[in-house]
């Protein structure tokens, strides 16, 4: 999947994702519409966003509220960045140049505030950079591996992989830890814009090729690109249908 639209074309919608199962602000106007994720991810991603909680253990996490998607991945591979595409939001999560940016598990609540979100991203710290102390990484590793584990209200990991080098030994680990643990997981490909336009196809491939046998793998991979904004309606139509998914 790279291209931007297509995602609201399929067939009938499945009589258990009536119009009433869908969040109010969500529902198509007419009952009998074909699901069009594309523009209900649209609208989801257009509502309140707001900053909840930052922890640094699991000790500290929220109480189990609306399903959470996370957003994994190797330092600097654009977490962050992504997150603020997503939302169209310029500064809501913080990016930066020096990997390790991130150091908590930072939750953002969409579509309303506490009780009232729809849904709840959580951006996490970036594994494997090598600036950091060795009690550092650890206690990120730890808090990660804590967080993946075991939250009960986490519907998906979006594994974000830079979209210019394919998946490393690196992002393998974190592959590993998901199939181990069976949370279900998609990976998404960053920075396509620095990546030629005839390679991308190419690029998409050889992850899917990787992810053939993984047993949690989602076996769709987006190509996005937080700067040229490139596949972040996909992704947000790709959310859209998950959380419908989950509450029917
Ligand atoms: N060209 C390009 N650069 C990007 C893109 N997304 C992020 N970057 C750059 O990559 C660097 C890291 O971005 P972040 O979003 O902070 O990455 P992160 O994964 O959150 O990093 P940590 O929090 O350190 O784990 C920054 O310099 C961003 O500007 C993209 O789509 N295209
Ligand atoms: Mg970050």
């Amino acid at each position: 999947m790279t291209g931007e639209s297509g995602c609201g074309a399929g067939p009938a919608p499945d009589p258990c994702w009536s119009a009433n199962t869908l969040p109010l602000e969500l529902a198509p106007t007419e009952p009998s519409h074909e699901l069009d994720y594309a523009e209900i991810g649209r609208k989801l991603f257009a509502g309140h966003c707001g900053f909840e909680w930052a922890v640094a253990s699991t000790a500290q996490l929220p109480p189990a509220g609306a399903p959470e998607i996370a957003f994994a991945g190797r330092s600097n591979v654009g977490k962050s960045s992504l997150l603020n595409a997503l939302t169209a939001r310029k500064a809501l999560a913080r990016t930066s140049h020096t990997p390790g940016r991130t150091q908590q598990l930072v939750f953002f609540g969409l579509g309303g505030s506490g009780s009232a979100a729809t849904l709840r991203l959580v951006d996490m710290p970036g594994y494997g950079h090598a600036a950091a102390s060795k009690q550092m990484i650890a206690s990120w590793t730890r808090l990660c591996r804590e967080f993946l584990r075991g939250r009960a209200p986490l519907a998906r990991v979006y594994v974000l992989v830079d979209g210019r080098h394919g998946l490393k030994p690196l992002d393998t680990e974190i592959l590993d830890l998901l199939d181990q643990s069976a949370v279900s997981y998609q990976v998404v490909l960053t920075k396509r814009d620095e990546v030629k336009a005839a390679d991308q196809a190419q690029r998409i491939e050889s992850v899917m090729a990787a992810l053939e046998r993984r047993s949690a793998a989602f076996p769709e991979v987006i190509f996005t690109s937080a700067r040229s904004g490139e596949g972040v309606g996909e992704l947000r139509a790709a959310i859209a249908k998950l959380l419908l998914e989950r509450r029917s």
